[in-house]
């Protein structure tokens, strides 16, 4: 059987990464696409040459054409700029905007099929975008944000607690903003819910809400130290995460920026919400109870991401 196809459109920090993950995971042939010229040539080639003492046979190559792209099962999309110290994810919207229509426009020729996954940011909004620009089905285009926020929520509570970050499962939904929303009730240890926790002695609430809120400045923390960039590393896996789920068709449960329709009040938008990813790309979108303080959360962070996708339609008409 051939080996699965992964286009990576984007070749910098996390697009590097995502190529190396995938090769060491022996995912399938991967294809590095990008503006700048040489760069996924050269990082390509680069992680080519890691195949024989890695023990990977994939192919690896590097191209500024989409028509290489052609057939790929698997688009994971981090094309367009990154965020310097200072700046918001939203104050990426105009020129990545940009960036989605063109390489929306290069899916929908050469790699209608694919399950697409965005990462661009601000990432709710040019998933939208994304989406509308390359007319595939929503059910083939989500965005990564939910898994990454949850891992970081779960490194810091597996440190408060001094337990294996395995055991610790964590919701973080909403946007993938300052507004998202971390669910402590829906987060646990071994299954024993954080505020249980709290109860059981194992914390306090003012430690819990100080966690809560790094989680949330989680992107800016690394952006900061940086300086001339953002995350790449626990981004990449992340999406890695997804991948793996569509190509083993593995119906992962898994936190992403997916098109709700009809659940949590909402219809046709897209924001971070539990999904089930299997072959189907986002198969289901899991409703979640949520109580008033966590609705309002919620609530807060939709309509963050709503003003943001009026601001896409305010910048490209044709996105009305
Ligand atoms: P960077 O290393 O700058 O790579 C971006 C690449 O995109 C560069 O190599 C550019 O040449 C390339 N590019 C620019 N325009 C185009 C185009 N039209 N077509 C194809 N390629 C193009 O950035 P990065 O890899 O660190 O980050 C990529 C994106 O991911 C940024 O928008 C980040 O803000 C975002 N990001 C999102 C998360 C989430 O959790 C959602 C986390 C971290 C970063």
């Amino acid at each position: 059987m051939a080996r699965p196809k992964i286009a990576l459109i984007g070749a910098g920090q996390i697009g590097g990464t995502l190529a190396h993950l995938a090769a060491i995971k022996e995912l399938g042939d991967v294809i590095l696409f990008d503006i700048s010229e040489g760069i996924p040539q050269g990082k390509a080639l680069d992680l080519a040459e890691s195949g024989p003492a890695e023990g990977f046979d994939a192919v690896m190559k590097g191209t500024n054409d989409y028509a290489d792209i052609a057939g790929a099962d698997v688009c994971i999309v981090t094309a367009g700029v990154p965020r310097k110290p200072g700046m918001s994810r939203d104050d990426l919207l105009g020129i990545n905007l940009k960036v989605m229509k063109s390489v929306g426009e290069g899916i929908a020729a050469h790699a209608p099929n694919a399950f697409v996954i965005c990462i661009t940011n601000p990432l709710d909004a040019m998933v939208w975008a994304l989406r509308e620009f390359s007319g595939l089905p929503h059910n083939m285009v989500c965005g990564m944000a939910g898994v990454l926020d949850s891992a970081r929520f779960r490194h810091f509570l597996s440190v408060e607690f001094n337990v294996s970050m395995r055991d610790v499962t964590a919701f973080v939904l909403g946007g993938h903003g300052d507004t998202m929303v971390p669910l402590t009730r829906y987060s646990t240890v071994g299954g024993i819910p954080l505020p249980d926790l709290v109860d059981m002695g194992w914390t306090t609430q003012d430690k819990l809400d100080a966690i809560v809120q790094r989680t949330r400045d989680g992107g800016a923390e690394i952006v900061g130290l940086l300086k001339t960039g953002s995350a790449f590393y626990a981004p990449a896996t992340s999406a890695i995460e997804m991948a793996e789920a569509f190509l083993k068709d593995q119906k992962r449960l898994l936190p992403c920026a997916a098109h709700v329709e009809g659940s949590y009040g909402l219809n046709g938008f897209y924001v971070g919400v539990p999904t089930i990813i299997g072959a189907g790309g986002v198969e289901r979108v899991v409703e979640i109870k949520m109580d008033k303080s966590e609705q309002a959360m919620f609530d807060k962070s939709v309509d963050a991401v709503k003003g943001l996708v009026e601001a896409c339609k305010g910048i490209d008409s044709s996105l009305s």
